[in-house]
Parts: structure tokens; C-alpha cells; sequence
């Protein structure tokens, strides 16, 4: 039977109704590994297999004192019996403090499936149930999906369409300089799904045709071997820094693309003004730039002569975005690929996200395809994504947001479904600390992670091999039956059946399900997707589930806001942005008066970085970057993560110049520490990582020893017990977790077990 998921397409082997194995597909080029061992997590000890009620909120304890969350033993009860208390619970929160105290924002990836997705279906619920707070952007790039529509204008994710493909990029580009490097590793994932793994052999064509990358990382990892990639090892989040000093050797030199700059931009004077110094007295010179990255003011110049002088692509990925002042790289990118001359050219220019997710570079789009319908929220007010923390500890307190004044709410219920926020928010003791605040956290989740353990009730629920539904992801051109392999584990449900009792209890059954079953839903979003297409465009129903996947016809946009079309007649094919063109300057941002984000790119020291004051107590710098062996959290606990794990904990990589220095061998757990908190890790020695940094993946599931202390050591190593919960800058309130500072020491006392797996004390039901 076939298996879609973020990671890929697979075939599940059932015997009697037992799942035994699942094996990549055979026209798979390059199949994920995580795919196998999801097999281990299926049944494992972790499963959450009844609904579970916290202890001390049943008892109706006071729910906004002492730090129980985290800790409590949990009492299972009925489904009958959990449904009463969650329905009720949301009609008192509801009449007490009004729709807008229900947090319904519940970021996370979730499953593929366009019928079973869990927001989609969280959302509609509480649309239909009189609204909720939602949050706005993503913990993935939301500096960049917040600069960019000021800078090149058009939805925050447009860029996806108007940035080169590998193909065109191997026809005719000659110079690939990518800022965060081109990560193969990420390109195993794609958001919703994908037939096949296309990334690798299209790099391997770019390369095959004689394009030169350049990979500009802390990690040497960050490109693979078969690019011969040139490593430019900068200190991290310097990459403006190196930016400006690219352009302002262009600038100097007189290299830079003035008739495009002239033609298709505005406020390059300003910002040039600035480039060399007019108003502070400091050119961003080779010199300067040298001085802030650590790379060579030979190897800056070099970069400013080949941008000029070859077709060129600058790429930057979403890690240098996901930083203090992460608007900056991500704006002077767009600035300096415009001076260096490819703008716009077929293959080269500018683009974001290479190799981030398969489909990133690969294609452009697919037609749409039918999912869950939204319903309108009824209420308006939302927070910035990562600004859950603040909302919780600080309601009624007004933040900025892109122009805007936004007042934090005071929120009384939070329901999460489809996300794991003790895995992907910033200090995770902080949030912590905030989670004790509201009078109840809601969650669905089909293993006891660290957010189902700091939950008031858990409902546990069905995961994407155990139901129904069907796949179309990111710009991939297939529809994939996702056929349920095997019965729900325990007592777990389908999130909608969830939703359907609960909307049931609370009187808008109907709405909700447009009385349709499951089954029905599956078939009709199919059935709709089909006649937006013309029927003939896909089979039928009954013939596309035994035949397990569809091809969607090509994509042919329209896709506006073409760089290529800017170039070619600027008046004609204008930008969505306020001058129509490239926003160098900014006259909207500089309006804001922000003195973290001005009018044009910058350079902002970030608050915690190798130059700064704090890197005496805290020398490393930590890149906590996504996982190569699962996605996020999710299955950590499957076969392919464990096996990567060092006694247990979750592997750091270090220069083994600092590892010496330490005295850490390989093989050996160290402790990982800071100010804010403290992890256990297993140390990897290697010189892909630049002296002076750090590399911890994030997802492994957070193992406090003493959930309500903050700053408790974590057994297992999240990066998120050490980094900062502090905004990108007051324009996108974005998460900024890779700007931290950590000293890492041998760890020398008695080793812990690790209880990330371990499901909490169950109470069975009485
Ligand atoms: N330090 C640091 N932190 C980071 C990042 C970083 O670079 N550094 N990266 C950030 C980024 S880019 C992202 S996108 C986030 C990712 O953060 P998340 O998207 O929250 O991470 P996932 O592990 O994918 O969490 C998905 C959860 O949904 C559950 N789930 C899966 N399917 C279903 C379903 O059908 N129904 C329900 N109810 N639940 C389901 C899974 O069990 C899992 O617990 O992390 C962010 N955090
Ligand atoms: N296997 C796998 N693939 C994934 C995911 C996953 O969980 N697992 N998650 C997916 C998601 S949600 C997202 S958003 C994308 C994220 O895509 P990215 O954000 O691009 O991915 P990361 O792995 O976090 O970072 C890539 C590299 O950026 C480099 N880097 C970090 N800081 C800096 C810096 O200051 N300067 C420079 N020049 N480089 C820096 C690091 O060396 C790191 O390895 O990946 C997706 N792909
Ligand atoms: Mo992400």
C-alpha cells in the first residue's frame, strides 16, 4: 500500500493487518531513510493510546500558580467523558473572555493529506465555534515573508516563482554564490509530499555543466561533496556584513550594474551613501567586511570581480533569516544581486530557499488542489507566530509589527493541533514558564512529546498511516493516495472525528461536517480538485486509488512579478511594490522609524555573536539547523533518528581544534550550556564545522529533569533549552534562534536516562 509523506512516497508491507515494513519506492532517486523507520514508532512505548486529563486540572486545582504543567501524573478517561470536559471547557472560556481568548494559532508541519490536515481542521472547528486568536507567519522565514513584499512586492512567498530552477540555472548560469549553503539534506523533505526526490540530480546537472558554487557556511556539510563547492566559512550571521562589503568593492570599482540599477530600482543613492560611509564615517569596505565575517578581504574582492564578471545566481537559504536582524540578509541579497548584473537573466540573479525543500528550484507550482474549506475567522486580532511567550507573560502590552500596532491578548485556552511548540520555540524554559499561565492547554498528539506532557488534556489521535486521505505536495505534480495502512492505535481518532464529536456537543455538527463522512470528504475534495481541472485531466475517483497516484497537468502560472519582465521594460511589466520597481530604499520601512530595521539594508550587530562581549563566558557559537535524520520532531523516535543518537543523546558537532581544548573526544556527552539553560549531547568531531562553532540539530524531544525549574538540564539535547526567545527585529517579531552563544564542557557526572520517550505517570481510568 502506498505512504505519503513530508519525507516522501513509500510502500507500506502489511501482514494481517500488522504494518511489517515500509521500502522506499523503486523509482525514487534519492528516497529518505526516515521513511523506513517510522515502522518503530508506529507501536512504540511513546503512543498516546487514551484520552488523558492532567491530574491537577481535573481536580480543578488553581490552573495559574506553581509550575504543574510538565509535571503532573495524568488520569485517563472516555472519550464520552473528554469530549464533555473539552466542549465545556471552550463554552465557558468562550462566554467568560470572549472568542478572541481561544488560541488557535497552533503553528506546525503536521502531516501530508489535503482532507486529514491538522490546522485545516482545527481551524474550520473554531471558525464554526465563534473564532479564535491565530498567529501570523512562520517559524521557518518569517523576516523574509515580512521584508520581501516591500522589497520586490507580491505575496510573501511569490519569490518561489520567481527565482531560477536548477534546470535553467545549469543552462546558463556560471557562478552559484549561496549564502547558508545548498543543504541536500533539507531537500529530503517537501510540505505536503512528493513522488520523488529530484534535488540531487538536478545540482548534479548544474554541476555536469560546469557551474562553480560557492558555499558560504559555517558548515563545509552545507554543500554536497559532488558540487566541489569553494567553502567560505564566515563568523556566524555576518552574512550582511559580507554583502556590503561585496557591494562596495563593486561600487568603488565601478563594476556594479548601473543601467539596471538606474531603470529598475529606487533609492540606490541612498543606500550607496551609506555603502561608503557619507553619514557614519565608516565605508563598508573588503577591509571593514573582513573585519566583521573573518573571511579575507582578498576572498571579498574575489567575490565582487567573479559576481561582476560571470553569470551569477546568489542564493541564500532561511537560516540566515531565522537570526537577530534577520530582515538584513535577506534584503541586501536582493540589493546585491541587482548590482551585480544577472537580475533578471534567465538562470541567474537572485533567489531564497535552494534546496530547503525538494521543490524549492525544481518547479514552479502545480494546479490548486482541493483541501478541509476554510471558514472566516470571526475574530480579527492574531500575534506574530513566535511571539507566544509575550502574548502569554505579557497580555494588553502592545508590540510593533510591520507598521503596525498590535495588542497581545490575554489567552485563556490554547488548543494545539498539528504542531510541537516544546520543540520549535526559542528558550524553551521561558515558555515553560508561560505555559502555566493560561486555564487550559488543549492538545491532540499521537505520542506522549514534551508538549502532550505539558498539556491539560491530550486526546490522542490517529497519525497519517492510519487514515484515509490523499496527498498533492508543493509544486509537485502528482496527487498520492494515501490508503490508511492499519487501524488507529489504542483508542486515537481521526482529528476530524474529534472535532466532529466536539462540534456536535456544542450544536454546529452539521456545519461542520456538511454531513458528509470521512470516506465522502476524501472522495469530494478528489472530485473537485478533478472538475477545477476539466474531468479529463484526471481519472476518476475509484480509478485513481487503485492506481495510487495521478499526474497533475503542468503549471503554467501565471507567475507575476518576473524579474526578467522588470528587466525588459520596467514600465510596462512593473513590481507590486510602491514604486513599481526594486525597493533598495525603502520609503515604507523608513516611515516606521525603527531603530533595528531602517530604509535601506544595514548592518546590525547582533545581540549575541563571536564578536560580542558575552563570547568570553560563551565562546561557540550554537547552529541549531534543521535535522537530517527526521523532520523537526517528528519521528525521533523512529528507526532512523534513534540510530543516529550517541549514548542516547542527540549528536553536537565539533571543530576538533575546540573539542582539544576542552578536552572532549569523540563519542564523548558533553554538557551544552548558556545562561538561559543547559543540554546533554553526544560530541562529533569534525572539521566540516568552522573553530568556533557548534552544530545541534533541532527535534530531538526536550527531557527536562525538572520541568517547572527553569533552566533545567535537558537530558537529550533540544537546542531550544539554550537559545534566545528575542524577535528578529520590531518589523517581523520573527524567531531569531540562530543567534546564541554556548560554552560546552566533557560532562562528568552520572548519566541520566533519558525519559523523552517515557510517557508520563498514567493514572488508568476509575
Ligand atoms: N532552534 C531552532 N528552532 C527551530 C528551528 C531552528 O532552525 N532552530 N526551525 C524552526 C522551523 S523552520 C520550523 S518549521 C519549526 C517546526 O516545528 P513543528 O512544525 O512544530 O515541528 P514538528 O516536529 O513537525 O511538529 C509537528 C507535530 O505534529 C504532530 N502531528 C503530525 N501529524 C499530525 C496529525 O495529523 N494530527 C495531529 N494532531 N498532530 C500531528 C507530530 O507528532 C508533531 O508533534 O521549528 C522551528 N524551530
Ligand atoms: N531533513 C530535513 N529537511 C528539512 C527539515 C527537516 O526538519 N529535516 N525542515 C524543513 C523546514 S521546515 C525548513 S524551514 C527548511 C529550512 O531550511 P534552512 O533554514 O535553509 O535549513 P537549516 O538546516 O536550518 O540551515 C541550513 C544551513 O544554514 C547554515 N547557517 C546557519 N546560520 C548561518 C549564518 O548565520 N550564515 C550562513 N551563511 N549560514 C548559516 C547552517 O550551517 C545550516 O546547516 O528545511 C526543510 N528541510
Ligand atoms: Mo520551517
Amino acid at each position: 500500500m502506498s505512504v505519503a509523506t513530508h519525507w516522501g512516497s513509500f510502500t507500506a508491507v502489511v501482514d494481517s493487518g500488522r504494518l511489517v515494513r515500509i521500502e522506499p519506492r523503486r523509482d525514487d532517486p534519492a528516497p529518505s531513510p526516515i521513511g523506513p523507520g517510522m515502522v518503530v514508532a508506529a507501536d512504540d512505548s511513546a503512543r498516546v493510546l487514551r484520552p488523558a486529563v492532567r491530574r491537577g486540572w481535573l481536580n480543578g486545582e488553581p490552573r495559574a500558580r506553581g509550575a504543574a504543567r510538565g509535571s503532573d501524573a495524568f488520569v485517563e478517561v472516555s472519550w464520552d467523558r473528554a469530549i464533555t470536559l473539552v466542549s465545556d471547557e471552550l463554552r465557558r472560556v468562550r462566554s467568560q473572555h470572549g472568542d478572541g481568548a481561544v488560541f488557535g494559532g497552533s503553528y506546525g508541519w503536521a502531516s501530508a493529506g489535503r482532507f486529514h490536515h491538522a490546522q485545516g481542521q482545527l481551524h474550520r472547528f473554531l471558525a464554526l465555534g465563534g473564532g479564535y486568536t491565530d498567529s501570523r507567519n512562520t517559524y521557518s522565514t518569517a523576516a523574509l515573508e515580512v521584508i520581501l513584499p516591500h522589497v520586490i512586492g507580491g505575496h510573501p512567498w511569490s519569490y518561489q516563482t520567481r527565482m531560477p530552477l536548477w534546470d535553467e540555472v545549469a543552462e546558463n548560469c556560471e557562478l552559484v554564490v549561496a549564502f547558508g549553503g545548498l543543504a541536500l539534506k533539507n531537500s529530503r523533505v517537501n510540505p505536503g509530499g512528493l513522488a520523488r526526490h529530484r534535488t540531487r540530480d538536478l545540482q548534479r546537472r548544474c554541476r555536469e555543466a560546469g557551474v562553480r558554487f560557492v558555499n558560504i557556511s559555517p558548515l563545509r556539510s552545507d554543500t554536497a561533496g559532488f558540487l566541489d563547492a569553494e567553502w567560505l566559512p564566515l563568523v556566524p550571521n555576518t552574512d550582511t556584513a559580507a554583502m556590503l562589503g561585496v557591494a562596495h568593492t563593486m561600487l568603488v570599482n565601478g563594476w556594479h550594474d548601473e543601467d539596471f540599477l538606474r531603470r529598475c530600482c529606487v533609492g540606490f543613492d541612498r543606500f550607496a551613501a551609506y555603502l561608503v560611509g557619507e553619514l557614519d564615517g565608516t565605508p563598508k569596505d573588503a577591509a571593514w567586511a573582513a573585519g566583521i565575517t573573518g573571511a579575507g578581504r582578498d576572498a571579498i574582492t574575489d567575490l565582487a570581480r567573479r559576481l561582476t564578471t560571470h553569470r551569477s545566481l546568489i542564493t541564500v537559504n532561511y537560516a540566515v533569516q531565522r537570526a537577530d536582524h534577520g530582515e538584513q540578509p535577506i534584503w541586501m541579497s536582493v540589493v546585491l544581486a541587482a548590482m551585480a548584473g544577472s537580475m533578471g537573466r534567465p538562470g541567474c540573479g537572485w533567489g531564497a530557499g535552494h534546496a530547503t525543500m525538494d521543490a524549492t528550484g525544481v518547479a514552479r507550482g502545480r494546479p490548486s488542489v482541493a483541501t478541509i474549506p476554510e471558514v472566516p475567522n470571526p475574530v480579527p486580532g492574531f500575534i506574530p507566530v513566535a511571539r507566544i511567550a509575550d502574548a502569554l507573560l505579557h497580555p494588553g502590552e502592545v508590540i510593533d509589527y510591520d507598521g503596525r500596532r498590535l495588542t497581545l491578548p490575554e489567552l485563556r485556552l490554547i488548543y494545539w493541533c498539528g504542531g510541537n511548540p516544546f520543540h520549535h520555540h526559542q528558550d524553551l524554559h521561558r515558555l515553560a514558564r508561560a505555559w502555566q499561565v493560561p486555564d487550559t492547554v488543549v492538545v491532540h498528539e499521537a505520542w506522549w512529546n514534551t508538549t502532550a506532557k505539558f498539556a491539560d488534556i491530550v486526546l490522542p489521535v490517529a497519525t497519517g498511516l492510519e487514515r484515509d486521505d490523499f496527498a498533492a505536495g508543493f509544486a509537485d505534480p502528482h496527487l498520492l493516495a494515501m490508503p490508511k495502512v492499519r487501524e488507529p492505535a489504542g483508542e486515537s481518532r481521526t482529528d476530524h472525528r474529534v472535532f466532529a464529536a466536539l462540534a456536535a456537543r456544542l450544536g454546529f455538527e452539521r456545519e461542520f461536517t456538511e454531513s458528509r463522512s470521512e470516506a465522502d470528504w476524501v472522495r469530494h475534495l478528489y472530485e473537485r480538485t478533478r472538475a477545477q481541472l476539466g474531468d479529463a485531466a484526471l481519472p476518476g475517483f475509484d480509478d485513481f486509488w487503485r492506481a495510487s497516484t495521478a499526474e497533475l497537468p503542468a503549471s503554467t502560472g501565471p507567475f507575476p512579478g518576473s524579474f526578467e519582465a522588470l528587466r525588459s521594460d520596467p514600465r510596462r511589466f512593473p513590481l507590486p511594490t510602491p514604486s513599481g520597481r526594486i525597493e533598495v530604499f525603502s520609503a515604507e520601512i523608513d516611515s516606521f522609524g525603527y531603530d533595528d530595521c531602517a530604509g535601506h539594508p544595514k548592518w546590525f550587530e547582533p545581540a549575541e555573536w563571536l564578536r560580542a562581549g558575552l563570547a568570553d563566558r560563551f565562546p561557540l557559537h550554537l547552529i541549531s539547523n534543521q535535522p537530517a535524520a527526521r523532520l523537526h520532531s517528528q519521528y525521533d523516535n523512529g528507526g532512523h533518528s534513534l540510530g543516529t543518537k550517541i549514548r542516547g543523546r542527540e549528536p553536537v558537532t565539533i571543530n576538533p581544534s575546540d573539542a582539544a581544548a576542552r578536552g572532549i573526544g569523540s563519542g564523548m556527552v558533553v554538557r551544552v550550556h548558556n545562561d538561559r539553560g543547559s543540554c546533554l549531547a553526544g560530541a562529533v568531531l569534525s572539521d566540516d564545522v568552522m573553530p568556533g562553532v557548534v552544530q545541534l540539530s533541532t527535534g530531538a524531544w526536550w527531557d527536562p529533569v525538572q520541568p517547572g525549574l527553569s533552566g533545567t538540564l535537558d537530558r537529550h539535547g533540544n537546542p531550544n533549552a539554550l537559545t534566545a526567545d528575542r524577535p528578529c527585529s520590531r518589523l517581523s517579531q520573527g524567531p531569531s534562534a540562530l543567534s546564541a552563544l554556548v560554552e560546552v564542557e566533557p560532562y562528568d557526572g552520572p548519566l541520566p536516562d533519558v525519559l523523552a520517550f517515557t510517557p508520563p505517570d498514567l493514572v488508568p481510568p476509575g
